[in-house]
């Protein structure tokens, strides 16, 4: 069996997303999620010009060869956007082993360990009030737990609160839009939020929060110790994390849980994080994070460490990134919780999906593969438009942390 064609399919029904299309000669396709927020292109032409024409002819079974001939056979390792274009081909390889096989992906990994993934709403307002209004309506639709962020007062915009409570969109079209950023603001303001959230909601939902990197760990240390009445499910991403030691002292002073990871690429990127027991929950995703084969390195690793998965699952992860990880938290048996901000009907059209949300669980039926596919019509009718994450400046106009 052969690698007849692979194709990068680059659309962008609302936001931007790139698909890998693996043919083979057998009749089967398999599909994969390149997309890397505000870098699109950037990893269609490592795909398109240094990856796919090392591919065609290839066997598509060779699953662990091919990954490891991606990997190793580079020279240069690592780094967003050669593990993300690792993961879409992937991704692509498992889809199409599980349709060979006539068996759902998770099947292959391993079967089953639960019936569905428990997933994370978010919960947004421009201030508290609307905040704990979209608390309640998430645990009206079924959500066991949601992440809660607001505007804060004196900030014209906080990244992650929508213009609408409940829906934000992490680019936005053309440059980078400029926000402001005032830490000591953010720090007075949001253990308050919790305690309202909890004064209105009580202790039965998890509550969630992501600081965006954009505190130091003394800072992340003192926000930790602040929450820990309100008990939250975790802090996510308090401090920048490439010097992993910055969690030792966050640690020290705090039993608020931490989870860290949606910008690495390996295992490289936490291991001290997990080994030396820093993280409570890897972010880490099959799309960024060299795809299925490599992101279960990660998780095992996580295992033998009490570390649980808790996957980035924003709208710039594609509908095939969704599937790849309900399969992979359908079987993982460290399984902690899912990001879920479901994309709107549009996106749903071009990447026709098994899974769904029930009773604030991702579910899935039994289907070959890994139950997504891609409109390849409709797509093209929404081309590339350049759109980028915001950058934060302090307010002396310093550049300040994502
Ligand atoms: C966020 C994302 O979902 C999250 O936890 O951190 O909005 C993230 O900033 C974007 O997905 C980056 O592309
Ligand atoms: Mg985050």
């Amino acid at each position: 069996m052969k690698i007849e064609q692979i194709k990068t399919i680059v659309t962008c029904p609302g936001r931007n997303f790139v698909t890998v299309k693996v043919v083979t000669d057998a009749g089967v396709y398999g599909l994969g999620d390149a997309t890397l927020n505000g870098r699109e292109l950037a990893v269609r032409t490592y795909l398109d010009e240094h990856v796919i024409p090392c591919l065609t002819g290839r066997d598509p079974r060779r699953i662990e060869d091919i990954w490891q001939y991606l990997y190793r056979g580079a020279y240069w390792r690592r780094g967003p956007v050669t593990m993300t274009a690792i993961a879409a081909i992937d991704m692509a390889l498992w889809d199409i082993l599980g349709k060979l096989a006539g068996m759902p992906v998770y099947q292959l990994l391993g079967g089953r360990s639960r019936h569905g993934l428990m997933v994370y709403g978010h919960a947004t307002g421009r201030d508290h009030a609307e905040a704990i209004d979209a608390v309640h309506s998430h645990i009206a639709q079924g959500y066991k737990a949601i992440r809660v962020q607001s505007g804060v007062p004196g900030l014209s915009k906080v990244y992650g609160v929508g213009t609408q409570p409940g829906h934000y969109e992490p680019a936005q079209k053309g440059l980078p839009p400029e926000e402001s950023w005032d830490t000591a603001l953010y720090l007075r303001h949001t253990p308050e939020l919790f305690r309202k959230v909890r004064e209105a909601v009580g202790f039965g939902p998890h509550l969630l929060h992501d600081a965006h990197h954009r505190l130091t760990p003394i800072e992340a240390a003192s926000l930790g110790k602040a929450l820990e009445p309100f008990s939250l499910f975790w802090l996510e991403d308090a401090t920048p994390a490439e010097n992993q030691e910055a969690f030792r002292l966050i640690r020290q002073h705090t039993t608020t849980p931490l989870a860290a990871g949606e910008i690495f690429n390996s295992l490289w990127d936490c291991k001290d994080l997990i080994s030396h027991q820093l993280i409570d929950y890897i972010r880490t995703t099959i799309v960024h994070a060299g795809g299925i084969t490599h992101v279960r390195r990660i998780a095992d690793f996580a295992a033998i460490h009490q570390v649980r998965t808790g996957f980035h699952g924003a709208t710039d992860l594609s509908p095939v990134c969704m599937a790849a990880a309900v399969n992979f938290g359908l079987w993982t048996p460290n399984f902690g919780i899912q990001e879920l901000m479901p994309h709107g009907s549009l996106v749903d059209a071009v990447f026709p999906h098994n899974y769904r949300l029930e009773d604030g669980y991702l579910v899935m039926d039994d289907v070959p593969g890994l139950g997504v596919d891609i409109d390849e019509r409709l797509a093209a009718r929404y081309p590339y438009e350049r759109a980028y994450l915001p950058v934060a400046r302090l307010r002396d106009g310093a550049m300040w942390n994502w």
